[in-house]
Formats: C-alpha cells, sequence, structure tokens
C-alpha cells in the first residue's frame, strides 16, 4: 500500500461490517440502490439485490448496497431496507445533482451510478458491480440528454463493472464522450464493447483486459498516476444467457417509440424504458439482466479482491 485508507467522510452512515472491512483494507464491494428501486419490478429487484449480496460475501469481499435513508447517506444496507427499496414505488431516483435535496430534506433515495460513485469514494470505496452504465441517449445531438454517470466516471476515482450501454443509448456516442472525458473503457476478456443484453454491440473496445490482477494492477496505476478519474469495466453477459440482438432491438426500438408517444422527459426516460423492455419481450430481458448482474458481481469481487491483496 502505498498509502494508508481514508477515514470515511463524517456526513456517511456505514454499517459496521462495511468500517470494519475499510478500516482493515480488506475488499469491499458497493452496489447501487437505483437498480432496484427503478431498474427491476418487484420482487424480482429485492431477490436481486440479495443474491448479489451472497455472491460479493461467498468471493471473499463485504458488500456494501449504497443509498440514502432519512437524508443519511448510507453504505451497507440491512436486509430490511433492501425491501424497502425495492418495494416503495416513491423512493426517489437520486442522480449527483439530487444529493444536496435529498439530503438537507431528509427523505429517502435510491441511488444511480453516478451518485452511488461518489458516495463510494467518499467512503474510501473503489470497486462498484452494477448492471448497465447510463450513457448518451438516442437523440442526444438535439436533447442534450447525456447521463450524469459520464461525467462522475470522469471525476470520480471508482472503478465500475457493467456489461455495457444497452442500445436504448447511442452506444456509438457514449463511447466518444468516455474518451472525450478521459475515462479508461476496458473490455473484459473481450475486444468488443458489450451492449447490455447481447455480447457485441459492433464496437471495438480500447483496451482489453483477461485477468482479475491486471484490471487491479490498472486500477492501481490510475490510483498511483493520481488521475483522479473512473475506470468502466465492461463485462458482456455470458453466451448462454445473452439475447439475440435482432430481438432485443426490435423491443427497444418499440420502447424508445413508446416513451416519446408517452412524453415521457428527463430523468424518468431510463426507468421508463427499463421497465418497458421488460413487458414487451414477456421477461424474457429480465431473466438476462439478472444473469448479467450476477456475473458482474462475481468478476468484480474478484477485482476487488486482487485489488487489496496488491
Ligand atoms: N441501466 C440499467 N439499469 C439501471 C440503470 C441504467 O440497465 O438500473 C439506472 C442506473 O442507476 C443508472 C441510471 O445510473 O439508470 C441512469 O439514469 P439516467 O439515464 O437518467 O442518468
Ligand atoms: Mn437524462
Amino acid at each position: 500500500m502505498t498509502t494508508s485508507p481514508r477515514p470515511p467522510h463524517p456526513a456517511l452512515a456505514l454499517a459496521p461490517e462495511v468500517a470494519a472491512a475499510l478500516a482493515d483494507g480488506r475488499p469491499v464491494v458497493a452496489l447501487e440502490s437505483t437498480i432496484i428501486s427503478h431498474g427491476m419490478p418487484y420482487p424480482h429487484n429485492v431477490a436481486m439485490a440479495r443474491e448479489v449480496e451472497g455472491i460479493v460475501r461467498d468471493g471473499g469481499a463485504v458488500p456494501a448496497t449504497i443509498a440514502i435513508l432519512d437524508g443519511r447517506p448510507t453504505v451497507g444496507l440491512a436486509d430490511d431496507q433492501l425491501e424497502m427499496f425495492g418495494a416503495d414505488t416513491a423512493i426517489r431516483k437520486v442522480s449527483v445533482r439530487d444529493l444536496p435535496h435529498v439530503v438537507s430534506t431528509g427523505v429517502h433515495g435510491a441511488t444511480t451510478v453516478a451518485s452511488t460513485m461518489r458516495i463510494a469514494a467518499l467512503a474510501g470505496i473503489r470497486i462498484f458491480v452494477t448492471g448497465g452504465l447510463g450513457g448518451v441517449h438516442q437523440g442526444a445531438e438535439t436533447s442534450m440528454d447525456v447521463s450524469a454517470d459520464l461525467t462522475e466516471l470522469s471525476r470520480t476515482e471508482v472503478a465500475v463493472i457493467s456489461a455495457g450501454v444497452k442500445s436504448i443509448l447511442d452506444i456509438g456516442r457514449t463511447l466518444e464522450v468516455l474518451e472525450t472525458l478521459g475515462v479508461p473503457v476496458v473490455g473484459y476478456g473481450t475486444d468488443e464493447f458489450p451492449s447490455f443484453f447481447s455480447r457485441s454491440s459492433g464496437l471495438p473496445v480500447p483496451m482489453r483486459l483477461d485477468t482479475p490482477e491486471e484490471v487491479a494492477r490498472l486500477i492501481r496505476a490510475s490510483v498511483d498516476l493520481g488521475l483522479g478519474s473512473g475506470i468502466a469495466i465492461a463485462n458482456p453477459v455470458p453466451a448462454e444467457d445473452e439475447m439475440a440482438r435482432a430481438d432485443i432491438d426490435g423491443v427497444i426500438a418499440r420502447a424508445l417509440a413508446d416513451c416519446d408517444a408517452q412524453g415521457i422527459t428527463g430523468k424518468d426516460i431510463t426507468p421508463y424504458l427499463l421497465g418497458r423492455i421488460v413487458e414487451l419481450s414477456d421477461g424474457r430481458s429480465l431473466e438476462t439482466n439478472l444473469a448479467l448482474v450476477r456475473h458482474n458481481a462475481r468478476v468484480g469481487t474478484a477485482i476487488a479482491v486482487a485489488y487489496a491483496g496488491l
């Protein structure tokens, strides 16, 4: 270790298990809560959240699901809190711009990739596992709808393991923006950037690594250089769980048309599209989504263990 762990920010509430692991330099894996509250239907979302925490534990790390509870940024949710974030449909989706309001008004909030990254960094956690990243939306050249997840990747030192970006977004422009922002995009065991439901997107990744140790060393190099930015690790869905691009692309095209027809805007767009894709695919997409999150949890935990061992 070149530096001893930084103490967690005093505004945070850390679960005792998470605090102990961080103080000892043991591996901790951050998990987000918007994927629970707005990313999957109940009760699959709660089952997924519990299962992923189990996968992280089995892999030898401590899971830290991050959310805002009564205005308190909380790192490590209890089991009944996972249930509440899955079941309560009134819980707000909280990105970074929403953090001061949710904290100052003392309400609950489900954190996105962006706000989870920020809170993880304040806690001293460097590895974060999720399903999919936000990115540049289709039509962003006129709407300017670009997820704050990309901004955060440019300025917060957390490595995010995802299955890439789904084609509700403009994948090519998302990769262009990540390049502009100076964010390393690592293909994990792949030369092609994955498109969430499928292993392929037709677009190459700028760099490829094949083992958790290699990824851990890349994270370490970024930290040691003081780059201060995040890292996107793109881990393709296992082949046996992927959907044919032709099948999922048709579903996504219909979901995008419905979103437009319904006049959905702003932060509601992504949750609407995610829900509509599950409906239009008769749940088939949910199976793939669950499989890729499990896989990300296994790979991300192995990376966290390797990083803690450097
Ligand atoms: N993509 C998914 N599942 C999700 C999300 C995206 O496959 O749950 C969530 C994540 O929390 C992500 C957020 O950070 O949506 C992005 O929302 P927006 O596009 O409004 O930035
Ligand atoms: Mn947006």
